[in-house]
């Protein structure tokens, strides 16, 4: 069979997988699609609201300057050991001025060094969502709703440490510009190490990433593509010298490409290398994503950013 992802519900992820997030988890479905949970007049509103209220700017106008001091870096982490640090500088001089982030939300990625720092910024975070969101816009409960579902009979909820402290629920992403994310994984366990956050007990971690808004360039669009290669330590000389490409053609890897419209939602296993090749469309790539903590033998599933 080959690999590929699960649509367009959760019935149909339910009737092909007693337990989908454990079909994920093994590698053995490349994403969960839930096609039109949004409508996609919600997400254009929100990305009106977005802009109108300041945390957006609008990309037919000049970049304004406190957007471009703002801006995440391609490829950048935070990493939790000295020695192993490369600053966000480093990262700034690799990416082109106009391949612009913006996140709305908290990232244990990019905050989570400074442990006070970060839960003061989640706590923000929650203040700002409360007021964005509405019981007549709530596509963060959406996101946990769907994963309720899929888990079947687990617990979910924003991951917090044993004093209370939460995590930032979720987080907006907009990339202008061309912004890309080459080859790469996610893991607060594997690539980030950090250990010292009740996240890192989890025995997998999934991405839930619902599409607000396109890029495109002509008929083409800007869309993740999720490679059939579980991250293994042989794995980072390649993707470190830009060549994962070259090796997953020699290795005949498998990958599939998730073509999302707005107000669809995908969920996969950030340990699989995935990419999101920049389109330079006029309209920024917008989605609202979350990280999701997962083992087999636990009844609670944590979410963040
Ligand atoms: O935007 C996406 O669909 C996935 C982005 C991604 O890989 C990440 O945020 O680590
Ligand atoms: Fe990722």
């Amino acid at each position: 069979m080959p690999w590929a992802v699960s649509e367009p519900d959760v019935e149909s992820a339910r009737e092909r997988f007693s337990r989908p997030l454990e079909a994920l988890a093994l590698g053995d479905v490349a994403a969960i699609v839930l096609r039109g949970v949004f409508e996609p007049s919600s997400c254009s509103s929100l990305v009106d609201r977005l802009i109108e209220r300041g945390h957006l700017y609008d990309p037919s106008q000049p970049v304004p300057d406190k957007f471009r001091d703002a801006a995440v870096p391609e490829g950048f982490f935070s990493r939790t050991t000295a020695e192993e640090s490369t600053g966000i500088e480093h990262y700034r001089q690799q990416t082109r001025r106009e391949h612009i982030r913006i996140d709305i939300g908290t990232s244990l990625g990019y905050r989570g060094e400074d442990r006070e720092a970060f839960f003061d910024h989640s706590r923000q975070t929650h203040e700002l969502f409360s007021r964005l969101f509405d019981k007549d816009c709530d596509p963060v409960s959406l996101i946990y709703g769907r994963l309720q579902e899929l888990s079947i009979d687990k617990k979910v909820q924003t991951a917090r440490e044993s004093d209370g402290s939460l995590y930032g629920p979720a987080i907006l992403r907009a990339h202008y510009g061309g912004y890309a994310y080459a080859p790469h994984f996610d893991s607060v366990r594997l690539r980030e190490k950090r250990s010292g956050y009740a996240v890192h007990s989890f025995e997998h971690q999934f991405a839930g990433v619902l599409a607000l808004q396109n890029t495109s360039v002509g008929d083409r669009t800007a869309q993740g593509i999720i490679h059939r290669c579980p991250w293994e330590p042989e794995v980072d000389p390649c993707l470190e010298a830009g060549t994962f490409h070259d090796y997953a053609a020699e290795k005949g890897i498998e990958r599939v490409e998730v073509v999302l419209e707005p107000g669809d939602l995908y969920f996969f296993n950030t340990r699989m290398i995935h990419e999101v090749p920049g389109l330079a469309g006029v309209d920024p790539r917008i989605v609202l994503a979350t990280f999701i903590g997962y083992s087999a033998d636990r009844d609670e599933i944590f979410v963040w950013a």
